[in-house]
């Protein structure tokens, strides 16, 4: 399984959160405020599962069970919570692939910032997101590989 020399490949990516406020809709023994989406995707909803074999949230160690895996498309998750926090992405490749995983962070953003306002009072009821778009970079990728990424 050679590598190729001087090759790199690019795929476009786009990770981060949305948020929703409960608004009261709560448990009634529960503090959350916010039901949350964490997800990585591709440009357009792509499905990324012909090179991305798995994707491993780790939550803040207030969650039970922070480490969540997400083994299908879409690869994200749903929670509530009360609170902001760094959220750790390790991104797993499928095997054939010969690639190491690759770790991103993403801060949760549960509130809108300043900039959204603009002046005006946000929605109670409007969602918020944080996403943003960034890029997987492949050096020397293996033949293999590379024939995967040109056949989707
Ligand atoms: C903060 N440093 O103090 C941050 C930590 C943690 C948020 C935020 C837990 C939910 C649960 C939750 O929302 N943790 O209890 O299941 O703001």
């Amino acid at each position: 399984n050679k590598r190729i020399k001087g090759l790199s490949i690019s795929r476009p990516i786009y990770y981060g959160n949305t948020a929703t406020p409960l608004n009261g809709k709560k448990a009634s023994n529960s503090d959350h405020t916010h039901k949350w989406t964490v997800m990585l995707k591709g440009l357009n909803n792509e499905d990324l599962s012909y090179y991305i074999r798995k994707v491993v949230f780790r939550l803040h160690e207030t969650y039970p069970n922070p480490l969540r895996t997400v083994e299908q498309p879409p690869f994200e998750l749903t929670e509530t919570g009360w609170g902001e926090f760094e959220i750790m992405i390790k991104v797993h490749f499928q095997v054939a692939t010969s690639e190491k995983s690759v770790t991103l962070y993403h801060h949760l953003r549960l509130h809108p910032y300043e900039d959204d306002v603009n002046g005006q009072p946000w929605p109670k009821d409007k969602p918020v997101s944080s996403l943003i778009y960034d890029e997987l970079v492949f050096n020397e990728p293996t033949e293999a590989f590379k024939e995967i990424l040109a056949k989707n």
